[in-house]
């Protein structure tokens, strides 16, 4: 369904890359060098049966540019989807930062990439896995890249550890399986070694890992960083980004599902959404905790395996990012888009994150080498949109042309320019003055070791369906371990988090559950700290209500969610229409599903073109299923392919409804009535309540009851 445009798709940057553009229409074909082509079929030949000609400088020109196509794909976060948008903050935070984006009524275009982490570039997005959330915003000040998860912790704490990290995730070195999963030996051998992973391993078995669109999940900063005000104060900063239509993820078995029915799931649907003119929204959020207040905590600040509790220190909402406009091309923007969290303004600073001190390093590396060079900040999708004036010059594929004979400074030949900032009593990026005497040392500080405490709390948070999926990832994924030590030495992990959660996971694996951690997971985490395990502080809270994605009573909204409508022979047009225009005042999508593509023919005469059918199409790809009325029932008993969608959406825990006259196809289903199964014939009032219900995402308690073989 497409919404009229709320909203100009133009800003500063989308027109400094519209300069960019090329548009082939009208044109005639040339070589890269702008001759026309008069025959782009035949070689150069000697003679019509003869062998090629090395002078044929237009086939030559054609597949030397062909044979370099790709590029290295990103390390991790290879597979990723793209949009551009706009940042607008509404509060005032003068009082703690002097960056001009963050000042109220400010404007900002960005560009954003989501990503999975750990498959190549042409995996499923649907991979049990942490999503990238990746935002640059092209500030007036420069470029401010926020590089962050859909999760607000990390594995690992110290940098020193990420290639181990990704080695042991990224298929195994010897045959290259699996793709894009965790579910194998060496990724749980890591993790079992390292017990501060605990708090981000309960995060990535939660449903969190599937999402059920890139529209629906969170963003965090993950760090924490610094806002820095115009007098120099620091002030500790956590972001948060709150999606406007909710956080849902998808049952583990429809994840699988979605895997082969569209690999592109999330790819597609964020495309679709900003192509409807449904622009996907973003409140930011942020945790602001004064310095003096650093130590008050009883975890530490700068461990990035921690979280600060949303009822310790409240999210105040700043402001609201939309993505308005898909991109023009996307191995031009998406796949050369450069994120580095070491592109700071003014205003912004780092903290002493030990985790977010290595990262400064490793973009602007990995970009060097990904793009072929220092230059790759001069990609129209990189470029800031305020124009860079320094002295820096030459290298790879250099596109701007420096003006005049100097490239020094101090020079007195071009009157000392570019000048920095402090010359002319103008603000430039400053470093906060933090105070620093110290010693050089290899080590971990003492509160870093509290490991179990906060992967408690993120249990103890979840409702009991939640804490279900959580035991059935860990069952899953250590069911797919092969080495028996491994399952062992994780599960005596996740017994010092929960007692349940272990003996639920070791029933699953048939093992019986360590009390103590293993030996060499004990070694390993005394390397960091001697007398491990040391005493957790108390914490301040035990649980924490927005770590669960359970939908509060009365929030929620089905807009832009799509409802499977299943047509057969004598399907009525009357009984869609009413229920698709209740979905469409809520924002939602009827989709029409029939046996074959093209011109359907309704019970009453009206025709619809279908672009959907029972072939190409399943369950797992809407959220909730009807079946209307008319004269098709005789026909749908006899649809094998129908049963399957509605006995797999009913396993999911989707909302179905069954309009007058369809009861029949209940008996040779698994359907069952129950407060997320609606028939026209019994529930008066089926629209409003299933409406209702899709609000809530899933009726999640049906999983428990029954277990459906499909
Ligand atoms: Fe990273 C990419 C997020 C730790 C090294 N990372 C990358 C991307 C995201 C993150 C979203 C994709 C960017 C894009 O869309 O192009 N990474 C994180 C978060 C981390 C984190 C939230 C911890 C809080 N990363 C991390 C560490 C290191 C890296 C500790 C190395 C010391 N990350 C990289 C990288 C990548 C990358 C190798 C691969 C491609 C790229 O940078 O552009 O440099």
């Amino acid at each position: 369904m497409k919404k009229e445009k709320k909203q100009t798709d133009e800003n500063q940057k989308t027109k400094q890359l519209q300069q960019q553009i090329t548009d082939n229409n009208g044109k005639v074909l040339t070589t890269n060098d702008g001759v026309p082509i008069y025959d782009n079929n035949n070689t150069l030949k000697a003679g019509e049966r003869g062998p090629s000609l090395q002078q044929d400088h237009i086939y030559l020109d054609k597949l030397m540019h062909f044979d370099r196509e790709r590029i290295p794909e990103r390390v991790v976060h290879a597979r990723g989807s793209g949009a551009h948008g706009v940042f607008e903050m509404n509060a005032d935070l003068s009082k703690y930062t002097s960056a001009h984006f963050l000042q109220k009524g400010v404007q900002t275009p960005v560009f954003v990439r989501f990503s999975t982490v750990a498959g190549f570039k042409g995996s499923t997005d649907l991979a049990r896995d942490v999503r990238g959330f990746s935002v640059k915003f092209y500030t007036e000040e420069g470029n401010y890249d926020l590089v962050g998860n859909n999760i607000p912790v990390f594995f690992i704490q110290d940098a020193m550890n990420f290639p181990d990290l990704i080695h042991a995730v990224k298929p195994e070195p010897n045959n290259e399986i699996p793709q894009a999963a965790s579910a194998h030996d060496t990724f749980w051998d890591f993790i079992s070694l390292m017990p501060e992973s605990a708090h981000m391993i309960m995060w990535v078995m939660s449903d969190r890992a599937i999402p059920r669109s890139l529209r629906m999940m969170e963003g965090f900063g993950v760090h924490t960083f610094k806002l820095v005000n115009a007098e120099g104060k620091g002030t500790f900063v956590k972001f948060h980004w709150k999606p406007r239509l909710g956080t849902h993820g998808v049952a583990w078995n429809e994840a699988q599902k979605i895997s082969g029915f569209n690999s592109d799931f999330h790819r597609q649907d964020l495309w679709e959404a900003i192509e409807n003119g449904n622009y996907p929204q973003w409140d930011l959020g942020m945790q602001l905790i004064p310095e003096e207040d650093e130590h008050s905590f009883s975890f530490d600040l700068l461990d990035p395996t921690k979280i600060v509790p949303e009822e310790v220190v409240p999210v105040t909402i700043v402001g609201t990012m939309t993505l308005n406009k898909n991109p023009e091309n996307f191995f031009a923007e998406t796949e050369q888009a450069a994120f580095d969290p070491g592109r700071v303004v003014p205003g912004i600073d780092f903290s002493n994150d030990p985790l977010l001190q290595g990262r400064i390093f490793s973009y602007m590396d990995t970009q060097n080498y990904r793009l072929g060079g220092p230059n790759f900040h001069e990609l129209p999708i990189n470029r800031s949109i305020n124009k860079k004036t320094n002295n820096q010059k030459d290298g790879f594929a250099r596109q701007d042309i420096l003006k005049g004979d100097v490239s020094y400074f101090p020079n007195s030949k071009a009157a000392g320019c570019p000048y920095h900032a402090m010359l002319k009593g103008e603000t430039g990026y400053q470093s906060h003055k933090e105070p620093i005497e110290t010693v050089k040392e290899r080590k971990r500080t003492q509160l870093f070791a509290d490991h179990f405490t906060q992967a408690r709390l993120f249990f103890q948070s979840q409702t009991s369906y939640e804490q279900n999926h959580i035991i059935n990832a860990l069952s899953f994924e250590l069911s797919k371990v092969n080495d028996p030590k491994i399952r062992e030495r994780q599960v005596a992990i996740l017994h010092q988090i929960d007692k349940h959660l272990a003996m639920q996971v070791g029933s699953n694996l048939g093992i019986s559950v360590p009390e103590q951690l293993d030996e060499l997971t004990l070694q390993f985490a005394r390397n960091n700290h001697p007398e491990y395990p040391l005493k957790p502080n108390k914490p301040e809270v035990e649980k924490s209500a927005p770590l669960s994605m359970a939908v509060k009573k009365g929030e929620g909204t089905i807009a832009t969610r799509k409802v499977a409508f299943l047509l057969d022979e004598g399907s009525s047009k009357a009984s869609v229409d009413a229920f698709k225009k209740a979905l469409e005042k809520e924002g939602a999508e009827a989709v029409l599903i029939a046996p074959h593509v093209g011109t359907f023919q309704f019970m009453e005469g009206g025709t619809e073109n279908i672009q959907h059918t029972y072939a190409t199409d399943a369950s797992v790809l809407y959220d909730a299923v009807y079946t209307p009325g008319g004269k098709a029932t005789e026909k749908l008993l006899k649809n094998p392919d129908y049963f399957a969608f509605i006995n797999e959406a009913y396993r999911h825990c989707k909302a179905l409804a069954f309009a007058e006259g369809t009861e029949d196809v209940l008996a040779q289903s698994f359907v069952e009535k129950d407060r997320g199964v609606f028939l026209e014939s019994k529930d008066k009032n089926w629209i409003s309540e299933m409406i209702a219900v899709m609000k809530e995402h899933r009726v999640w308690e049906r999983e428990e009851a029954r277990k459906v073989p499909v």
